[in-house]
């Protein structure tokens, strides 16, 4: 199978899932600044025109970070990554959840709006911009008093929240977006689950 990819969170998200879960993907980097997912071929692989989408042997397509990461659980049993009953999928979707939505799509906001990348898309602002930097520094906040583990942010082993947030600060630190340092337990967290292999997968 390939996965379409570019060091970007949702796709290094994903690189770091496979990793921990010791599944060989073939990577394919796709020239998302200059308009590559825009293409036709593309557009008729992936119309959302981002990545990461993965692309099968048979040649079925799966688009969307979460999508592709439910397949990857299903098609190999260990190490579980998204909970292994229901307690710990609640407290790991929690978690993931809060990563992703809280502050990955929050930093996401505040790119948008300050980005010539995305000045087609609509009108920018730079109140919306302020705004999501805030709420991801709130959401931050949150995070610290949440996190219950050192290595990992939860259950004492790797799960798809650690890989939604690491891959959420490589991209805080592209755009020049720092942890705060008084977070000690996600400075912590950070420099520990950095040094994991699957974590350098955003490195050429
Ligand atoms: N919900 C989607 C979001 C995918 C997404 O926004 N990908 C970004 C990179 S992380 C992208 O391709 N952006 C290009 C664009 O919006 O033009 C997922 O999780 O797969």
């Amino acid at each position: 199978m390939k996965m379409y990819d570019y060091p970007a969170p949702n796709a290094q998200k994903v690189r770091i899932f496979a990793h921990e879960k010791n599944i060989r993907i073939e990577y394919v980097q796709v020239d998302l600044i200059n308009h590559a997912l825009r293409k036709p071929e593309m557009l008729a692989k992936n119309p959302m025109a981002t990545v990461p989408f993965l692309e099968l042997d048979d040649g079925l397509v799966i688009r969307e970070s979460r999508a592709i990461i439910e397949y990857l659980e299903g098609i190999k049993e260990g190490p579980n990554m998204l909970g292994k009953d229901p307690i710990e999928k609640a407290r790991v979707q929690e978690l993931d959840r809060l990563a992703e939505l809280g502050l990955m799509l929050e930093l996401g906001h505040h790119v948008h709006n300050i980005s010539p990348f995305f000045a087609d898309k609509g009108p920018q602002s730079k109140e919306a911009s302020e705004m999501a930097l805030n709420c991801y520094k709130k959401n931050l906040e949150i995070l610290e008093g949440l996190i219950s583990g050192d290595e990992f942010i939860i259950l004492n082993r790797p799960t798809i929240a650690d890989c939604t947030l690491f891959s959420t600060f490589t991209f805080a630190e592209s755009i020049g977006v720092e942890i705060q340092k008084e977070f000690s337990k996600i400075t912590s967290w950070h420099k520990k689950f950095g040094e994991r292999k699957s974590a350098k997968s955003n490195e050429k």
